[in-house]
């Protein structure tokens, strides 16, 4: 392609091509042009918003060319490929990161200053792309950004929800939701009209023979919606590799109507059917670890899936070579069971389509796809009825059928004496209705399938696919523990304490290489960078009091120690267990002498987090927390000893300033049900110390900074069950504390008790599932522990340096780097500086 175009225009384009910013002036000229003709403003009426957009577009002009040869390179290497599958990206904003990742945030900052404008403001206007419910599309968010920065060819695929997840409002303590629109302006995508694929539902199968007398089967009839391609570049720091991510939009397949409808006189009709493919993509479902088989989310699946596909046999087609080499050239990872229908749809266009033999089609589909499981929650795995399948993918249904009968034959021959195992591993559930296990099909149709911290993946062995162990034996079980990118987490987030720790360091490699850390604890004794260390602490917990002082009124003494437990809200995730701790404190307080409570170390508590839109016990419990924080705020006996407040509608961009505002940050799950958190990893990074129970990757965080830097409680994994049994039949009594606590509430301290009492029952009444009584005593003993701890400031902060020395292990390019060598067997491309044209088809 390259020598094809004659040297004069070569060096036309390579002329004009944009370049980086040498100085403030160049981006100030390109900010400008933007502001002036892009968005036809001039400085007379260039507000923040204008501003951000000349900004934005200025970087995305640079972003662009890398992205182009990025597209090209990985086209000319021919090297086998990644490709992401995921549902959600929770991605926040990109322009702070883009600054970054290129390293030319400083030049920007002052181009703006000449211009007038401060970049905090600047980066303000920005809205988050909040395409994800919680920790499942952050994470696949860090891993885009490792996988570009580690300079692997990948594509992340997903879908363009107009809606992201909903806006939190907090009134009269209830939690409403408001839809996010976010789409009024997104400079960051590009509309590929000219990528589309047609998508099918419904409809039936036909079955014939084919002149050698072999039955094929074809899916006719239906309807069809296209899809539409939007792609976002996504940069890698330090390296001029971008990424793709490819998110796909619906539209009626007629366009924008239907032309012989609407030359009919049904012209309502033809837009009816606009609006109706439309809603494919209208929004994300704003559920976390649960699901819901409503019929609109699988044909969100099938949609994305369905068109991802296409453009992956595409893609691999145009190179010519033949269908034996497809899974040495392309991994797919699932990214949880969302993706699933990507292998009977994989199998459907091998031998349906392609004309490929069941077998050879196969093993070429199983060696294509590995599973991430992210929950052994029985609520959050997916099942979809046969009935519902049958109607809408009734092709899919045969094939999924089919696999289903080789597999169970194979465990027949395989287990002849185990005839319980067949209806233990069946893809379909013999229940009514009949229902389709999509783990199971995940499993099945994947070469590796992993957990996300070492507990869980041990879970995932021991409970809900164990007869899979016996099936497949082991190996084909792994663990890849989560990790975070330190970019956005750490230099993005506190870059204060980012160039801190470069100056020790001599620069910033660390950011690529984060094992490098474990270097500055040889300057855990130097004064001046304890005193720097602790003064960045404190300054980050003043911008997060300003916050919350003009958001809520609430004055907070940024000296007192900062206890902060965001993320969505969920019964095992435990904010009542928090919020009874608060409550209880607050009574142990009102009983103090003014002696006593010289002693008490004053303290901030702050929640954050969504709830479900209808889990109503998730909402009550955010009630509770404000209303409990209404009466301990107000109560002047209390003053600055203690403060509860609830931080609205918690985001990517919120957990930016949250998270190096935290003193102490809390991740008390029932043992054995977080699979993994990855915000306990964000805190501790930014020298924040936590509460936290053995689940998901605390343990493997305290193993790395040891145990004397964590503040672990109450009971293990292994001793669920039992409790949980004894609540039910044995004779179990309530926590002394908490009774104390229950009282309160019940006797309207807080507000109507009515409204509570569903929270109060399910611990008193029935069964307590998530251990709150259990764990509470040993909950507020750590608590106190953690007081005395943070009244010896130098034992603090050793322990905060130490801890931040030691989470190496914790960035997602350790995690990246694990996929690819254990799971995708795929290697990077060398980033390339040349200057051509593109083709990102
Ligand atoms: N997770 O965010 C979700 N949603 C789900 O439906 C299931 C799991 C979370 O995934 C994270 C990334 O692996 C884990 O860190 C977290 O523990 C898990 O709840």
């Amino acid at each position: 392609v390259q020598s094809s175009i004659p040297e004069p225009q070569r060096e036309a384009w390579t002329k004009f091509a944009p370049q980086r910013f040498a100085k403030a002036e160049d981006f100030q000229r390109d900010a400008v042009r933007h502001v002036e003709t892009s968005l036809a403003r001039s400085m007379y009426n260039c507000d923040e918003a204008a501003m951000y957009a000349g900004t934005a577009l200025a970087f995305r002009d640079r972003l662009v060319m890398d992205w182009n040869k990025t597209q090209q390179a990985h086209t000319f290497a021919d090297q086998k490929r990644i490709y992401y599958l995921s549902l959600e990206f929770l991605m926040g904003r990109a322009l702070d990161n883009a600054m970054l990742n290129v390293q030319q945030k400083d030049v920007a900052a002052e181009g703006l200053s000449g211009l007038g404008f401060r970049m905090e403001d600047i980066i303000e206007q920005e809205h988050d792309a909040a395409l994800g419910n919680g920790g499942l599309g952050r994470l696949a968010a860090c891993f885009l950004d490792s996988l570009a920065t580690l300079n692997y060819p990948a594509w992340g695929y997903g879908l363009r929800y107009r809606y992201g997840i909903f806006k939190q409002e907090i009134v009269d303590g209830y939690q409403v939701e408001v839809p996010d629109y976010w789409l009024d302006f997104n400079p960051w995508e590009f509309a590929r009209h000219d990528v589309t694929v047609d998508i099918q539902f419904y409809g039936h199968v036909d079955k014939w023979q084919d002149e050698n007398g072999k039955t094929k089967c074809s899916w006719e009839g239906g309807e069809i919606v296209k899809a539409v391609a939007f792609d976002v570049p996504v940069p890698g720091y330090g390296t001029s590799t971008t990424n793709n991510l490819r998110l796909w939009g619906s539209k009626a397949a007629s366009g924008e109507f239907d032309f012989q409808k609407f030359n009919s006189g049904e012209y309502e009709s033809s837009v009816a059917d606009q609006q109706r493919a439309e809603t494919i993509s209208a929004v994300l479902y704003p559920n976390d670890n649960l699901e819901r088989g409503k019929e609109l989310r699988l044909k969100q699946q099938y949609f994305w899936c369905a068109a991802s596909l296409s453009d992956i046999v595409r893609r691999f087609k145009k190179t010519g070579r033949a269908w034996k080499e497809f899974s040495s050239q392309t991994a797919i990872q699932l990214n949880d069971t969302h993706p699933t229908l990507a292998i009977p749809e994989l199998q459907r266009i091998l031998i349906d389509i392609e004309g490929l033999e069941w077998d050879e089609a196969w093993s070429i589909v199983h060696q294509t796809f590995a599973y991430t499981n992210h929950t052994v929650l029985p609520e959050a795995l997916e099942k979809w009825s046969v009935g519902l399948m049958q109607h809408l993918l009734p092709r899919h249904l045969q094939i999924i059928y089919e696999i289903n009968l080789q597999f169970l034959q194979y465990v027949e021959r395989t287990f002849p004496k185990d005839r319980d195992l067949l209806g233990r591993v069946s893809i379909i559930e013999e229940s009514n209705p009949k229902m389709v296990r999509m783990a199971f099909l995940a499993v099945i149709g994947s070469h590796k399938v992993n957990g996300v911290a070492e507990l869980h993946s041990d879970l995932v062995k021991t409970t809900i696919l164990k007869d899979f162990v016996k099936v497949y034996g082991p190996d084909k079980f792994t663990n890849v523990t989560n990790g975070i990118t330190p970019r956005r987490w750490l230099h993005q987030a506190n870059p204060r304490l980012s160039a801190l720790i470069a100056s020790k360091l001599g620069g910033y490699d660390f950011l690529k290489d984060l094992t490098l850390l474990n270097k500055i604890e040889a300057h855990v004794d130097d004064a001046e960078f304890r005193k720097e260390w602790q003064a960045i602490k404190l300054a980050n917990k003043e911008r997060l009091a300003r916050h919350v002082h003009e958001t809520t009124g609430i004055t907070l003494n940024p000296k007192a120690l900062f206890d902060i437990q965001v993320k969505r809200i969920h019964e095992y995730k435990r904010q009542q267990l928090n919020i009874f701790g608060c409550i209880h404190r607050y009574l142990a307080i009102k009983a103090m002498s003014a002696e006593e409570k010289k002693k008490v170390v004053p303290r901030v508590t702050i929640f954050g987090g969504k709830a479900a839109p209808g889990y109503w016990m998730a909402k009550t419990v955010i009630h509770l927390i404000n209303k409990v924080g209404d009466v301990i705020n107000n109560d002047p006996e209390v003053g600055d000893l203690l403060k509860v407040v609830f931080i609205e509608d918690y985001n990517v961009s919120k957990a930016e300033f949250l998270v190096p505002a935290s003193d102490i940050s809390e991740h008390i799950s029932t043992a054995g049900t977080e699979a993994s958190g990855t915000s306990n990893m964000k805190f501790v990074l930014n020298g924040g110390l936590i509460i936290g129970t053995c689940d998901g990757a605390n343990i493997e965080i305290t193993r790395e900074i040891g145990e004397n830097n964590i503040f672990l409680f109450g009971n293990l994994s292994e001793d669920v069950e039992e409790l949980r049994h004894n609540h039910v039949f044995g004779t179990y009594q309530l926590n002394e504390s908490l009774a104390k606590v229950f009282d309160q509430i019940q006797n309207g301290k807080f507000g109507d008790a009515s409204q509570f009492s569903a929270l109060v029952n399910a611990i008193v009444d029935h069964g307590d599932f998530y251990l709150v009584s259990d764990d509470f005593e040993s909950y507020c003993q750590t608590q106190d522990l953690i007081d005395e701890s943070y009244k010896n400031v130098d034992e603090w902060t050793t322990k905060s340096i130490t801890s931040v020395a030691r989470m190496g292990f914790f960035s997602s390019d350790r995690c990246i780097d694990e996929y690819a060598e254990v799971i995708w067997n795929i290697e990077p491309v060398a980033p390339t500086k040349t200057d051509f044209a593109v083709d990102l088809a």
